[in-house]
Formats: structure tokens, sequence, C-alpha cells
């Protein structure tokens, strides 16, 4: 029996990025987008005119603040924990309200990155002196370990942005059930949610005009040349994204536009494509009160209000346990 001794990786990212490129279908996941580069992509994305996310979430923080802030508070006051919270633009409209209030809480920003953390709690110090900033490095699951036995005060953990959207169903459920295991009682979850809608206005959304979306997605291929010593060749590749209205699922993929084999050095992989073979790169799962309500009922999560754009393009969903 010949055996082979499987390969070893040196980091995560090398082991996940051989086992998309070996399986068939091919896939990698979104989570790798997210680079430096890939950190300004997602900036321009946000200004871009059909990405019309940002912009509805943030008219639904804006316009129901103080509905927020009542729903929130409480007498010992809360501590308001955001996962992914980034460059903190949409988070900062509440803080400052929360703030203008008196009311009494602390933010606790999880992020992965030091960096990003970093950039934040300098930002707010400048623009919102006089909130307590803490600044929790790590991922979520294990921040959310970390903060399940602190019960002095009330938690409201905060998810914005759809990121619900980049988990298939299953990674979704076993997510929330996390949020849910580390909450009591009294604590909140505030979700955002990208809606179901005209199919055409989510396609335009992940396929703009000038390109920015496509770069992005492009952008995962020049992080693994540049980490892995790979030398793919990003014109041979087209950003592909489709929107099922039924699922309601959008997804993206790179589908190589002819037969061709890419070297990745650093993994001693020889990767080939045939002719418009694919690589599945992200899922960006939209949502309805239906599907919201099963993804609650399946975690143990009651929704127990809801906060929406007036053409329910979007909707920010408060859960307790
Ligand atoms: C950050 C996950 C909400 O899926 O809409 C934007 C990422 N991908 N354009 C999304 C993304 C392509 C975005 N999320």
């Amino acid at each position: 029996m010949n055996k082979i001794k499987p390969p070893e990786f040196d980091t995560q990212f090398a082991a996940d990025i051989f086992h998309g490129l070996t399986t068939y279908p091919k896939s990698l996941s979104s989570k790798y987008f997210y680079d430096k580069r890939g950190d300004e992509l997602f900036q321009q994305i946000m200004h871009l005119p059909e990405y019309y996310l940002t912009g509805k979430e943030f008219s639904i923080l804006q316009e129901y603040k103080e509905q927020i802030g009542l729903a929130f508070t409480s007498d010992k006051g809360f501590d308001l924990i955001e996962l992914g919270a980034g460059d903190g633009k949409k988070t900062k409209i509440l803080l400052r309200h929360f703030l203008e209030e008196k009311f009494s809480f602390r933010y606790l920003p999880v992020d992965i990155s030091d960096n990003v953390l970093l950039q934040l709690s300098a930002s707010l110090k400048e623009e919102l002196p006089g909130i307590a900033v803490e600044p929790q490095q790590g991922m979520y699951r294990e921040v959310l370990d970390r903060l399940t036995d602190y019960k002095e005060r009330k938690k409201v953990i905060l998810f914005l942005g759809s990121n619900i959207g980049n988990l298939s169903q299953e990674e979704a459920v076993s997510f929330l059930k996390k949020i849910s295991s580390s909450m009591s009682s009294e604590d909140l979850f505030f979700m955002g949610a990208d809606q179901k809608k005209n199919p055409q206005k989510v396609l335009d959304a992940y396929n703009d005009k000038t390109g920015v979306t496509a770069a992005f997605n492009k952008n995962l291929l020049t992080r693994i040349n540049r980490e892995l010593d790979a030398n793919f060749d990003l014109d041979a590749f087209l950003h592909w994204p489709v929107y099922d209205p039924e699922t309601g699922m959008a997804k993206s993929f790179l589908v190589s536009k002819k037969a061709q084999t890419v070297q990745i050095n650093s993994l001693n992989l020889e990767v080939e494509f045939a002719a418009w073979e694919s690589i599945h790169t992200e899922i960006s799962q939209k949502y309805d009160d239906t599907s919201i309500a099963w993804l609650a009922e399946e975690s143990g999560l009651k929704m127990i209000r809801s906060f929406s754009d007036s053409e329910n393009n979007f909707k920010n969903y408060i859960f307790q346990k």
C-alpha cells in the first residue's frame, strides 16, 4: 500500500487554500479577502452607488437611534460589545447619541486585528472623548467565551453590516447558538441583515460598473500570489456574481477563462483549471422575516423588534434569549 504523507502547513491560510483548490468544486473562503489591500477595497465598496447596504443601515441607525437607545439602556448601565467593529462609522451614530443622553455604558469593540482596534480607539478618543472604550483583540468566539461569565451589567452584542450573510445556513446557526450561549436573559443581540429584494438590485451591488468588487474578489488571488509564491494571472479569471431569489443566496465566483495551470510554490502545488471552471469565493445571504425567524428558532433566540428603512432593503433586528 502506498501511503502518502499528508502535507503540513505553516498557517491556517496555507492549509485552507490547499484544501480549497484541491477539492472539486474549488472554493476559497471570503474571510481571506481582508488583507491590507482588501480592507481598502472594502472601504471603497461601502461608498459605491450600487452597494446600498451601508447607506441603508446608516439611515436606519440614524432614524431609530432614540428607540434603539431606550431598548439598550438599563438602570445598572450596559456593555456594548461590537463584533467586527471596523472603522466604526455606523456605530458612532449610536455612540454619539448614547453619550448625549448620558447613558452609563462601556464600548467593547472586538476585532481580530490589533491595527483596526488601535485606529478605532484613536478616532473615538478624538471624536467622542468621554466614552469608555475597552478594545478586545481576538476571535469572536474567544472573546464571547471571555465575556460570558461577566454578569454585572447588561450586555448588548452588536453585529452590523450583514456580516451574518457571509455564513452558510449551518454556520449561521452555530454562530448564533454561540451568541445565545454567552447571553443571560436580560442581554440583547442587535444584528443587521440585508433583505431579499429586486434581484437586479442585489446583483448590481456585487457587480459594480467601476469594477471595484471584481478587484476585491480577485485580490484573493493577488494575496495567494504574494503570500504563497503563486502565479495566478488575474486577467485569466472572470468575476462572476449570481443571485438566487428563492434561497436569497448571492454567491461570487472567479471563473477561469481558459484551461490553465497555476503554480503555488509554497504549497508545492500545481492547480489545474479546465476552461470555465469556477472557484466559489463568497456567500452574501439575503434574509427576510421568515428566514430570520427560522434562524432565531434554531439558535434559541427570540426576535423582539426590528427596524427597517422605508423600502425594506435592510433590517436591524433585536434578539433576546
Ligand atoms: C462585509 C460581508 C457584508 O457580503 O455584502 C461586499 C462583503 N463582498 N462586496 C457583503 C462584500 C462583496 C459584504 N459583507
